[in-house]
């Protein structure tokens, strides 16, 4: 496809890498980072970083779209698939909802079913590098079918729901969906 069709309404793209966020940077302590998978699961756990980078990983190279109106074509991604959390966590049969946790109180939410798109990673590595702290690092969610939003730096858990829970931005006029072809960019 070429680049113009694969820009979304109201986008233009970049080169270099816009970084955006609240608050501070967290600093990474590979020994005492865990990521708590919990909610409306049959098996909460939480996984040390060797536990959590042992586990299937896979690469994805898509473009990225910041509601800020920036898109960033063919980035590369390397993390554990969404997929294989949902086969570790058993969500339960109520649970259509999923918010993934960050540093500072940051949280975003999606349906189940687009959390379990295959393209959908806990993402640990930008361009086969370590992901840098700036962009999320150690571990951020990667949603490319979203607004970036609702892709959470340092995330540090993936909470499994009944009820939706809209997230940081979600609560304050952003759209719940999100979704960049449809600009669906504030409710
Ligand atoms: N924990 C956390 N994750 C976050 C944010 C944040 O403030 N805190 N900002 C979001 C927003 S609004 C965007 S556009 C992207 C930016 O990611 P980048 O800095 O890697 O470009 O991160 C998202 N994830
Ligand atoms: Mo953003």
């Amino acid at each position: 496809m070429s680049k113009d069709a694969r820009l979304p309404p109201g986008q233009y793209s970049v080169r270099d890498f816009p970084v955006l966020h609240v608050g501070a940077i967290p600093s990474f302590d590979q020994e005492r980072w865990r990521f708590r998978i919990f909610g409306a699961v049959d098996a909460p756990q939480e996984l040390s970083w060797s536990q959590f980078t042992a586990l299937p990983g896979k690469s994805v190279k898509t473009d990225i779209h910041c509601v800020t109106r920036w898109t960033k074509f063919g980035t590369t991604w390397f993390g554990v698939p969404f997929a294989e959390i949902i086969k570790l966590a058993k969500p339960q049969a109520a649970a259509k909802f999923v918010v993934t946790h960050g540093a500072n109180g940051y949280s975003a939410n999606v349906p189940l079913t687009v959390a379990a798109d295959d393209d959908v990673l806990f993402a640990y590595q930008y361009e086969g590098k370590p992901l840098e702290a700036i962009h999320g690092g150690p571990m951020r969610m990667f949603i490319p079918k979203r607004y970036f939003w609702k892709s959470t730096k340092w995330c540090n858990g993936v909470e499994f729901s009944v009820e939706d829970k809209p997230g940081f931005w979600e609560v304050r006029g952003y759209s719940n969906d999100a979704d960049p072809w449809k600009e669906e960019r504030y409710w």
